[in-house]
């Protein structure tokens, strides 16, 4: 590099800096034209100075390098914290003030720039959409090298650069995500730089990394199968030379692999290179304050010098560290950055800033999706059919494949579960990806396999996120008692739309799509570890317009609903469906006006033609379904005469309010369909206490009655799981009597029954260690609505 280059980038870092700094602090005086004063220092100091200037450094030189290699490159950065960072870099390289034109390159635009950081109504503290060329908010750690993975697949142009702090490093899914290694084909992904920040410190600690022998750290990331390139140091000549000669020899072999995976033969392993970044924490921040190191140490993390405002020597420390960037030397009088400086910047769309990578994706094909008609599982009469609903999902799921495999814009990911979900039919088409070591007998491995699978709910979260983040599409499939593994990540993926919709610039990204299956009612054999439908509370919580939870019934309603998931965007849909033979209730027309509404009467169980029902049993879930309607079938044969209206509800936003959600029903619409009167007995698949929560408003919430999980589970029979949780059609049905006014009585005789059945069962199970065959092979029998009118 010649010192030309070199004082360049020096001055783009140096410019960096002051601008973080002058984030943190300032709330005027953004040049340094007057002597600070207690007045130019924001009231409440906020924000994280350690992490930003090695970012700054590597903002700086990788800008060089793009330029000279004419290079993509989209930063991931792992410490979020960083956030003055990022905007400083890309307000010098003026993709900032493009999207926020007030936020001018000039004294201005800089001092509006200052006062926005971390203060009311200006910008977060962390890398969150609101920043140009971020899809990484970095708020909440672990996340940024699976984020990165995302991001490259599929983009063989695409360089991720991805800062991964060293306290970040010690995270679970950020210990995992070292293997995505073996996940990326160098022939048609993209490549991840990683770079690990070891700045030797977290908020009050040293980390880990950091803190074991060099050729302990070394052995570890070669393990993980890198070709680890440290840079260390602290003076910032030679650690400017230092990188730059890295950085030219990491590209080197980065340019050597492509070329090698890109030419015939198979596709091997590359041992990719990575880079470790030793510096200290708060570099070139004070040194000292008040006699107490902080360069160097944890003490960098946030504000080192936190009484600016009432104590003088504080406020003059700061104007020293402010001054000894020289401002006057990087920006001209009206505070534009001087053109000696942004001749460093790369151009257009190579800014990291403006990287259409991140903002929606750089030109990714539409998702073709083909009719889900053909795929149609035929249902003559209701209940007359069984199917397996994931399994006539895959086939479906195939096909998506199969006509977007030359766009490469679709992967399916899961923890090792695609085939025990039964979603096997995919394998018909394409494989899973795999681009470690073979042995003969392996099942469907390749290099450019669609199906990704590692166990590691993390990773295949974190891969799927950088993927929707760049613009293409996917669906992950998994466990339902074990999706909470990503309760979090699911949060902060949500928290990211909620922000991104407010802000006008940032494009639209696809649906994250997650399946889940081997559900709660039918892990009756792996037991009560595997039992949980909390994932849907946890969703709920977030902002109406970017969830929605499906429960379809049966195999049809199932197609609609992933049809129309794989076509939204800006959302996250959470679709839970049995993979095991169950009978089918709609046929593909039925299904497609039910899924259509989200809820709806199932005429074919309902007989309350006249429109006054006594009971109204509801249902949501493909198993509370099942109970809801060998219920009403018990009560027809039993009970001929009572009028009871089923209504089954697919998507479960269509329970709330219309204020609260776009797909809630009116107050007038849910009364219709739920009486404002007439008790409601409703059969739900999860924690029953979310029916309530959603409906509480309602008018005849005082009458609804919800039966659901109750953490009551056991390795047992199918139908003992319902029966332990007092959803089965029995509890149903006693249910019912209990609460139709005057039914009481008149109904002893049933009631008995079914408390007898419920003994009957549990003596069948304890001898056989099978359902009672009533049970096993129950059909239902009822006649269709217009057979029964007829008569
Ligand atoms: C999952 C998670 N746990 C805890 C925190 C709180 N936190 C914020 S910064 C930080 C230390 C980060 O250290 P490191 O990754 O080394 O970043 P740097 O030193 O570059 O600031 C912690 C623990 C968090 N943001 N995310
Ligand atoms: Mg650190």
């Amino acid at each position: 590099m010649s010192t030309d280059e070199l004082q360049r980038v020096h001055a783009w870092w140096c410019a960096a800096n002051y601008l973080s700094v002058g984030q943190i602090y300032l709330l005027d005086n953004p040049l340094l034209t007057e002597p600070l004063e207690p007045e130019h220092i924001k009231p409440r100091l906020l924000g994280h100075w350690g992490t930003t200037p090695g970012l700054n450094f590597l903002y700086a030189h990788l800008n060089r390098v793009i330029k000279a290699r004419e290079l993509n490159v989209l930063p991931i950065i792992g410490p979020g914290h960083g956030g003055p960072g990022l905007v400083a870099n890309t307000w010098l390289e003026g993709s900032y003030s493009e999207l926020y034109p007030e936020v001018a390159r000039n004294a201005d635009g800089m001092r509006r720039l200052f006062r926005q950081f971390s203060f009311p109504g200006g910008i977060p503290s962390h890398c969150a959409p609101d920043v140009p060329g971020s899809i990484h908010e970095g708020g909440e750690l672990g996340y940024s090298l699976a984020h990165a993975f995302g991001a490259a697949f599929d983009n063989p142009e695409l360089i991720v650069a991805c800062l991964v702090g060293d306290g970040e490093a010690e995270t679970g899914p950020l210990a995992t995500a070292w293997h995505s290694n073996k996940f990326l084909n160098p022939r048609t992904d993209g490549v991840v730089l990683p770079i690990l920040h070891l700045n030797g410190y977290k908020i009050a600690n040293p980390t880990v990394l950091a803190r074991i022998p060099r050729a302990e750290l070394e052995s570890l990331l070669t393990g993980y199968g890198w070709r680890p390139h440290f840079v260390a140091g602290d003076e910032p000549w030679s650690m400017h030379a230092q990188m730059a000669m890295t950085l030219a020899r990491v590209l080197d072999e980065i340019a050597a692999i492509r070329e090698r995976a890109r030419g015939a033969g198979a596709v091997v392993r590359p041992r990719w290179p990575m880079i470790v970044l030793d510096s200290p924490k708060g570099w070139t921040g004070p040194k000292t304050v008040d006699g107490v190191q902080i360069e160097g140490t944890w003490r960098a993390h946030q504000v080192p010098l936190a009484e600016v405002r009432t104590n003088p020597a504080h406020l003059r420390l700061l104007e020293q560290w402010m001054r000894s960037y020289r401002p006057q030397e990087l920006f001209d009088s009206g505070g534009a950055p001087r053109a000696h400086l942004l001749e460093l910047a790369p151009r257009a769309e190579r800014r990291m800033g403006s990287s259409p990578y991140a903002n929606g994706g750089a030109h990714p094909p539409p998702l073709e999706l083909p009719a889900v008609a053909p795929f149609a599982v035929p249902v003559e009469r209701p209940g007359e059919t069984s199917a397996e609903a994931t399994r006539v999902l895959g086939q479906w799921l195939r096909e998506v494949l199969r006509i977007n495999a030359a766009a490469r814009n679709f992967r399916l990911l899961g923890p090792d579960e695609t085939a025990s979900n039964r979603l096997d039919a995919v394998f018909e088409v394409t494989n899973r990806t795999w681009v470690a070591e073979s042995v003969p007998g392996d099942d469907h491995l390749s290099a450019d396999g669609r199906v990704m699978e590692v166990l590691s709910e993390h990773q295949c979260q974190g891969w799927l996120e950088g993927y929707l983040l760049t613009g293409r599409h996917g669906l992950f499939n998994c466990y339902e008692a074990f999706i909470h593994i990503v309760d979090s990540m699911f949060n902060q993926h949500a928290k990211w739309l909620e922000a991104a919709r407010r802000i006008p610039w940032r494009r639209s990204i696809p649906a994250l799509n997650i399946l889940l299956s081997s559900h709660v009612w039918r892990q009756d054999h792996n037991g009560f570890s595997h039992q949980d439908p909390g994932f849907i509370d946890v969703v709920v919580n977030k902002k109406a317009e970017v969830v929605r939870v499906y429960l379809p019934p049966d195999a049809n309603t199932l197609l609609c609903v992933a049809e129309h998931c794989l076509r939204s965007r800006d959302r996250v849909n959470v679709v839970v469906a049995g993979k095991n033979s169950e009978p089918q209730w709609l046929g593909m027309e039925a299904a497609t006006r039910h899924c259509e509404a989200g809820i709806g009467i199932l005429e074919f169980a309902s007989n309350d033609g006249d429109g006054s029902p006594e009971v109204v049993f509801a249902c949501a879930g493909d198993v509370p379904t099942l109970e809801a309607l060998a219920a009403v079938d018990l009560l027809r044969q039993h009970l001929p005469d009572l009028k009871v209206r089923v209504v089954n509800v697919v998507d479960l936003m269509t329970l709330q309010p219309h204020e609260e959600h776009p797909r809630g029903l009116s107050a007038s619409e849910f009364d219709a369909l739920f009486t404002t009167d007439r008790p409601i007995i409703f059969a739900y698949h999860g924690y029953p206490w979310l029916i309530h929560r959603l409906t509480y408003r309602r008018t005849n919430h005082a009458n609804l009655h919800v039966r659901g999980y109750k953490e009551e589970g056991s390795t047992t029979t199918p139908f003992d799981m319902v029966v332990r949780n007092d959803l089965d059609r029995f509890h149903l049905v006693i249910d019912v009597i209990d609460r139709v006014p005057g039914l009481g009585y008149r109904a002893a005789h049933l009631r008995q029954l079914m408390r007898d059945k419920l003994a009957q069962h549990h003596d069948y199970i304890i001898r056989t260690g099978e359902d009672l065959p009533e049970v096993r092979d129950w059909m239902w029998q009822s006649r269709p609505a217009s057979e029964r009118a007829s008569q």
